[in-house]
């Protein structure tokens, strides 16, 4: 057991992540157990006796009952769905973040701008929620969150997280790829650009008081990023879905670029000629540029980026170039040498 400072307070007395077999990141087996011993408990008749007692289904006799049961274990509609099987082709060179850290530690501006931000985003209500596509598309949709889900094929990646501030994680995402969301919303050719955008309600999010923010929060991508394979858009973690903090319902996950591009709880995707203002743009443009690729050898104008510290482990790490994922997005950059690519 290991405590794992937060500003000088122990926050976290748990096993740490690199101590847990990778499969542990999902609690698939367990769920899957859970499920067959269910579906075994119905058919022997040992439901009504009150066998499932610990489980807290006890008083459930019948097959119907029994899925209203599974369905009331959690208010996310989207709760079946999970866990999807894992994407094999997206592996990592470490091991998984403990879950309490990766769900635990969070930047999330809307509800302070502390890393200790869950009890605070436990205000979002994510359903009902809709996205909006809009901008140069075929035609405008608006999609409700769920309809948007069963358009779509869930699946785990375990992906690298690197924070601009230089620390890091490592997650079992859920979610899809980002190219199923362009693919349906059918922008025109004149589409260069993606825009997405988070919610916007400072009834619930105090920090969309702060007026010197522009809110709400914005980020972009290319449509050459935007469409590459390991551009993708997440529901869910460690097997579940996404927990308000780490910006459900639908947030973005680019690991090859810094954690600030990887927008949370979007409302809006809007296909653009021209490059999207990102909230981090406007505010420190000298800072925070559009294209915040991770690279060791471009120091933050206040701190360097050859190292981080990886969440849950001693010491620091090198950083990589392009996070680790220069072989799959190394030649979107060719030709543009001339940009701030690394800020
Ligand atoms: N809407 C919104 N999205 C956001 C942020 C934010 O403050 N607001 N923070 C970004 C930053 S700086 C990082 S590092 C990641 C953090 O994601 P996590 O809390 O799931 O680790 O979310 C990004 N997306
Ligand atoms: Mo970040």
């Amino acid at each position: 057991m290991v405590g794992w400072d937060k500003g000088g307070s122990m926050l976290i007395k748990r096993k740490r992540g690199w101590e847990m077999p990778e499969r542990e990141a999902t609690p698939e087996a367990l769920f899957l157990n859970r499920r067959n011993l269910l579906k075994g408990a119905v058919a022997g008749g040992l439901v009504a006796a009150g066998g499932l007692g610990a489980l807290g289904l006890g008083a459930f006799g019948g097959g119907k009952a029994m899925s209203a049961a599974l369905a009331a274990d959690t208010s996310d509609p989207s709760a079946s769905l999970y866990p999807a099987k894992q994407n094999p082709a997206f592996t990592l060179d470490r091991p998984v973040t403990a879950e309490k850290l990766a769900t635990g530690y969070n930047n999330f501006y809307e509800f302070g701008t502390d890393k200790d931000i869950v009890d605070a985003s436990h205000a979002l209500k994510i359903r009902p929620w809709t996205v909006k596509i809009d901008g140069l598309v075929e035609q405008e949709q608006t999609l409700a969150i769920d309809d948007l889900f069963r358009q779509v094929q869930f699946e785990e990646r375990l992906y690298r997280h690197r924070c601009v501030e230089a620390w890091s994680m490592a997650v079992p995402w859920t979610g899809f790829p980002l190219k199923a969301l362009v693919d349906l919303a059918k922008p025109t050719s004149g589409a260069k650009y993606l825009r997405m955008e988070t919610f916007k309600d400072s009834s619930v999010a105090p920090g969309q008081r702060q007026f010197w923010y522009p809110w709400p929060y914005v980020e972009g991508l290319t449509m050459a990023e935007a469409t590459n394979e390991l551009a993708f858009l997440v529901t869910g973690i460690y097997g579940k879905p996404l927990p308000t903090q780490n910006g459900a319902p639908l947030r973005l996950a680019i690991p090859w670029k810094y954690g600030f591009k990887s927008v949370k709880s979007i409302v809006r995707f809007s296909f653009t000629a021209e490059p999207p203002k990102t909230m981090w743009q406007s505010l420190q443009p000298e800072e925070y540029g559009f294209w915040a690729n991770v690279n060791p050898d471009v120091p933050h104008p206040r701190w360097s980026q050859a190292t981080e510290r990886f969440l849950g482990q001693p010491g620091r790490r090198p950083t990589l170039l392009f996070n680790g994922y220069a072989e799959q997005v190394a030649d979107l950059y060719k030709g543009l040498e001339g940009e701030k690519l690394y800020m």
